[in-house]
């Protein structure tokens, strides 16, 4: 069995990191290891959070997984909470190996979360030229690469942008939530060595529900676990976190609370079988 590492905070309550992670990935196949970084009584969208930091914590774990000898196919990392956190991310990459997927969480539409100060982004984008695979959203790209957020982007402004994205060190890089049609909404990616872009794109639901950019990129680990190929990994993804709003939306929720990701899973998994056959 494929084992991971996912290293990201556990919100108590509010849908995202590692209280989807972990079913997701589990669901799909593969052992969910997780390093935790921070409890919070919710996630930080919430008028009011309660937040202890267990970035202490963190480097006992390393060592005795190193004396240990364990072994990961993917290190995944999300919400990390400070620039000691991303440190020690750089540390763990340093001492195991396995494919090295960064979701650098930190901000949406424009605005970085509560929390973040106006240095994290640059500390990330360091981070991030260590990573295989990076999964910004357009907000996290342009905050790293310290070019102003435009709300309407084009296709060769996003270019620009993937092409920056890697040219901070990364292989691939991936911009979630994009939006260059009326309607439609999806991902462009780019592998820096083969010089491809690649894209999928879905009809747009207009909701924007807390959370999915976990769930994208928790499923798109999954499936590469589950050996599929990049793009295809990614399309999955993205049909997923797709069919998980689509379900919401049916039963409407304070999109605080997250997708009713749970509804969606055994579809996710009866797909990954169809596309390993
Ligand atoms: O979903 C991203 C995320 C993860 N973890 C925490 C957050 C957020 C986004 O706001 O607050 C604690």
């Amino acid at each position: 069995m494929k084992r991971i590492v996912t290293v990201q905070d556990i919100s108590c309550l509010g849908k995202c990191s590692l209280t989807v992670a972990l079913p997701i990935i589990s669901a799909m196949g593969t052992e969910c290891c997780v390093i935790p970084t921070a409890v919070l009584s919710t996630h930080t969208m919430f008028s009011r959070f309660t937040f202890r930091d267990l970035t202490e914590d963190i480097p006992a774990i390393m060592d005795h997984w190193e004396e240990e000898k364990f072994r990961f196919d993917a290190i995944y990392t999300g919400y990390l909470g400070s620039q000691q956190q991303l440190d020690m991310v750089a540390d763990l990459f340093s001492r195991f190996s396995g494919l090295r997927v960064v979701d650098p969480v930190m901000a949406d539409h424009g605005k970085l979360y509560a929390g973040f100060s106006p240095e994290f982004p640059k500390a990330m984008a360091k981070l991030c030229g260590k990573a295989d695979i990076l999964l910004p959203n357009l907000t996290e790209a342009c905050f790293m690469l310290d070019v102003p957020y435009r709300e309407t982007c084009d296709r060769p402004f996003a270019e620009t942008l993937l092409r920056g994205l890697t040219g901070l060190g990364a292989k691939i890089a991936v911009l979630t939530g994009m939006s260059f049609e009326e309607g439609k909404v999806g991902f462009l990616g780019y592998d820096s060595e083969k010089n491809q872009f690649f894209e999928y794109y879905n009809q747009k639901i207009d909701a924007a529900y807390h959370g999915t950019g976990d769930i994208f990129a928790s499923t798109a680990v999954g499936a590469l676990m589950a050996g599929l190929e990049l793009q295809k990994a990614l399309s999955v993804a993205a049909d997923y976190t797709a069919e998980c709003i689509r379900i919401t939306k049916e039963d409407p929720v304070d999109l605080r609370y997250g997708v009713y990701f749970e509804r969606a899973l055994p579809g996710l998994v009866k797909r990954l079988e169809e596309e390993r056959a």
